[in-house]
């Protein structure tokens, strides 16, 4: 795959106390910072940056829009747990990465996005190409930097990877003037990150973690809800044994599937809007609910008044702001979920008796699984989903866009690894999925990525099959082409009175020619006996692939919990 990514680590590191350009010092700081790789874009405002990029040889990957770069760094950040790097030049350059800082402020993904900017006496006269970027991401950032010394350089670059990947991690952007990359100053990078205001707390209260293992003792319908903070964490090997050790059924989030195995007797599967009977369910009947690095979501809670009326709520979270921030919680753990999980494991409480409450889920489970309509004419979408978990047996790193597709995906592949699922929870961004795809084939070059993305989500940044093409990456994107926007036809069919305003398309590319356009093996199923024969073809096919799969049109995802209900007013349940 793709130019060699060791570059970087052997170029040949400046001396400390050097006297260099701010652009130099940049390059010279990511490689202190172990970069591996950036994805990025050149113009008028960083061409002296892109210039030490051409001298050193440092691993960049072109994009062919500022927003695949992002995605593409936020897939990265997400598998590999470090931060993701993006260097894009100022003005248009700027704002078209401005998503994808939303995306991965709401999703905690650590970023650290470079803007160019135009020279500093230019700033504030409407310059060409200048754009009030630390303005604009000043709320979708978790810090913004404007570089108006070249010696700040290096301090700025240390604290952004430091406080990108400490405490919650985010974006952070540091814009840097044109004049700024090319003055000359004297880089040093051994200075201490000093915050004196942003001290996050790792290591919780240990009376609050008493608190909360007395409360499980006490209890008779726990159930633990995970979310991402446990992946920021590391925490998943913490989390198995507390969950396995106390015997407590374990509820997942979208973005936090994963943490624990999916295929686990004590997983219950996704909660929320479209999540399984029985987490939600459970929830809704719980008497203790533990959430860990989860943070109430609408999608996940539901209406409020009626969420998980009869639990006590216990929630670790590294982010005070989240805590109480939605729901009443009576027992608060501020702190890292991997050294909050390690405490608890660490307390010896007696331990509660969960059997007849177990006994209930599984019940449950039995009952009403999730469940479709199985039809021999057309290929079911969620049919389509077991059929990539079945051949992939569950290990391969799978990416998302938005939409129906993305529902499906979530509860039809069991993600049993801590480090395989991409998607876009909290800002829902068409566009994310295929460029995050590249991303994460990055950080895992010798795993099988495979994309699942809606026909229009993938219409949105399908101009990067330009980087499968020059890297001749392996990256499987699977289309599940409804001919729609699966999701709001579905809404729109259920509370609109089956109006279609704009949802369906009328015609479509032809997305076989459109992937040999750019030398990618393209193929179109659309007779369903065909499908599981093809889906192995592609998946073992050294090299890109696209497969145009033809799943029924009129498919819904259910179960839902409809806008305004609670967690006990499923609908679509199996009847
Ligand atoms: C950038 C952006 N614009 C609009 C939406 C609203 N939206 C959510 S899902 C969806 C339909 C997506 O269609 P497709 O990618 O084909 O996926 P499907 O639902 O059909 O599986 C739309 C328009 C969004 N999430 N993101
Ligand atoms: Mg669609």
């Amino acid at each position: 795959m793709g130019p060699e990514t060791k570059e970087m680590q052997d170029r040949e590191l400046k001396d400390e106390s050097q006297e260099m350009t701010g652009a130099s010092m940049l390059i010279q700081a990511l490689a202190r910072e172990n970069v591996e790789v950036v994805f990025g874009y050149p113009g008028g405002a960083n061409l002296t940056t892109y210039d030490e990029i051409y001298r050193t040889g440092m691993h960049h990957v072109l994009a062919r829009h500022e927003q695949g770069a992002v995605h593409a760094a936020e897939g990265y950040a997400r598998v590999s747990g470090n931060p993701g790097v993006c260097i894009v030049t100022s003005g248009p350059g700027a704002t078209n990465v401005v998503t994808g800082i939303a995306d991965a402020m709401i999703d905690s993904l650590p970023l650290v996005v470079i803007t160019g900017q135009v020279a500093t006496n230019a700033i504030g006269t409407d310059a060409f190409q200048e754009a009030d970027v630390i303005g604009v991401t000043m709320p979708i950032t978790k810090h913004n930097f404007q570089a108006r010394e070249v010696e700040d350089l290096p301090r700025m670059i240390k604290e952004a990877f430091h406080i990108a990947s400490t405490g919650r991690p985010g974006p952070v952007l540091i814009d840097m003037p044109k004049d700024i990359a090319a003055a000359s100053g004297i880089f040093n990078y051994d200075q201490p990150v000093e915050l004196p205001g942003y001290q996050p707390t790792v290591v919780p209260n240990k009376l609050q973690i008493k608190k909360l293992a007395d409360a499980l003792t006490a209890a008779e319908k726990p159930v633990v809800l995970t979310g991402a903070g446990v992946l920021h964490a590391g925490g998943s090997d913490e989390l198995y044994e507390y969950i396995t050790k106390q015997q407590i059924p374990a509820a997942s989030t979208l973005l936090g599937l994963g943490a624990f195995p999916g295929t686990h007797d004590l997983s219950l599967g996704m909660v929320g809007m479209h999540g399984t009977y029985t987490a939600n369910m459970a929830l809704h009947e719980s008497d203790l609910l533990i959430s860990i690095g989860a943070r109430f979501d609408d999608r996940v809670t539901g209406a409020l008044k009626h969420f998980a009326p009869n639990a006590k709520v216990a929630h670790i979270d590294i982010d005070p702001a989240e805590i109480g921030k939605n729901i009443e919680t009576e027992i608060p753990v501020v702190g890292d979920a991997k050294e909050a999980l390690r405490m608890l494991n660490e307390y010896n409480g007696t331990p509660g008796d969960f059997t007849k409450w177990k006994e209930q889920l599984a019940a449950w489970q039995e009952e009403y699984p999730l469940w479709y309509h199985e039809e021999k004419d057309y290929l079911k979408p969620q049919h389509l989903m077991e059929m990539i978990y079945e051949e992939t047996k569950g290990e391969a790193v799978v990416t998302t866009d938005v939409g129906q597709h993305q529902m499906w995906a979530a509860q039809y592949y069991k993600f049993d690894r801590p480090d395989s699922w991409v998607t876009s929870g909290g800002l829902g961004t068409m566009g994310f999925g295929f460029p995050s795809a590249i991303g994460a084939q990055f950080a895992a070059p010798d795993r099988q990525v495979v994309a699942v993305l809606g026909d229009a989500g993938f219409q949105m940044t399908a101009q990067e099959m330009s980087i499968l093409q020059e890297l001749n990456l392996p990256v499987k994107i699977i289309l599940v082409n409804n001919a729609s926007l699966g999701m709001v036809r579905q809404w729109q069919e259920l509370f609109y009175d089956e109006r279609y305003s704009n949802s369906i398309f009328p015609i479509q590319p032809d997305f076989v020619k459109m992937a040999e356009a750019y030398n990618i093996k393209g193929w179109k199923i659309e007779d369903p006996k065909e499908m599981h024969q093809a889906l192995r073809d592609a998946l073992t096919y050294d090299g890109p692939v696209l497969m145009d799969c033809r799943v029924e049109k009129e498919e819904n995802v259910y179960p839902m919990i409809a806008p305004g209900k609670g967690h006990h007013e499923m609908e679509g349940i199996k009847p």
